[in-house]
């Protein structure tokens, strides 16, 4: 294989539902990953710190009322706000593990069952975002994920949200390549192994999968 003088960074993204463990394992495998002499770093959506993302926060708590369609898209505005030092650090050789991206983005919208916003009108405004190398979905039952406590007080932490989420999460998989299914019902180091043979298994692709793709 080719090697050009600075090789890569890999895009990793994390998805499921709540509290299936995303921002557990992403630490994790940020660790591994470090200990493995990979320059690394892990970024989360929403990113709450930009102006768009106190928006988004102040919606998530419940304080501010927004009209689905318009919050949909400051969700996908604060990944493209992004997007740039994305494709700047994973050019530089940086991975970048990413917990949620644009599949929470279209099916947590989706999910609200608005006749106008559709998971396909939903997916439009993420094309063209930088495309994950891997994806790797924490799959969890909704009696897993209470074991590990009570929703909290946020908009969508309820059960009919979650399920509805749930359904779409799959119909949304069964279209996307690169996707790798985890069974997140299972302890920390377990799944975490797992994640970390699925990571490795996709630095071996790298080579092959070439330059940074763009979402389609
Ligand atoms: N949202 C959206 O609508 N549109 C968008 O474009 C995006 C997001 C990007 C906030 O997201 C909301 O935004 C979310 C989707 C929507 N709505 N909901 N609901 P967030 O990412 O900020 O949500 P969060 O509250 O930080 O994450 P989470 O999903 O609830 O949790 P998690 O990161 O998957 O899990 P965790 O924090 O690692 O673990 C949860 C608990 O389980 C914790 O007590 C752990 O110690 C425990 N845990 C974790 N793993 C295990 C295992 N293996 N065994 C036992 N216990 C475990
Ligand atoms: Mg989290």
């Amino acid at each position: 294989p080719t090697h050009s003088l600075t090789r890569r960074g890999a895009l990793i993204v994390v998805e499921g539902l709540d509290r299936a463990g995303k921002s557990s394992q992403c630490e994790l495998l940020q660790s591994f990953l470090r200990e493995h002499g990979r320059a690394v770093k892990y970024i989360r959506f929403p990113d709450r710190s930009t102006p768009i993302g106190k928006l988004i926060d102040s919606y998530l708590r419940g304080s501010a009322n927004q009209d689905d369609h318009s919050i949909h898209l400051l969700f996908s505005a604060n990944r493209w706000e992004i997007a740039k030092s994305i494709e700047v650090d994973i050019a530089s050789g940086i991975t970048v593990i990413v917990d949620r991206y644009s599949y929470s983005g279209a099916v947590y919208s989706a999910a609200k069952a608005n006749p106008t916003l559709s998971l396909e009108w939903a997916w439009q405004p993420e094309i063209g975002l930088p495309r994950p190398d891997i994806c790797l979905f924490l799959s969890i039952s909704a009696e897993e994920t209470a074991k590990r406590g009570g929703f909290g007080a946020e908009r969508y932490e309820n059960e009919a949200m979650q399920t509805r989420v749930r359904d779409l999460f799959r119909s949304l998989f069964d279209r996307q390549e690169d996707v790798e299914v985890i069974d997140a019902g299972r302890s920390l180091e377990e799944v975490s192994r797992d994640m970390q043979a699925a990571v490795t298994a996709c630095f071996d692709r790298l080579d092959a999968i070439g330059p940074l793709r763009a979402m389609e």
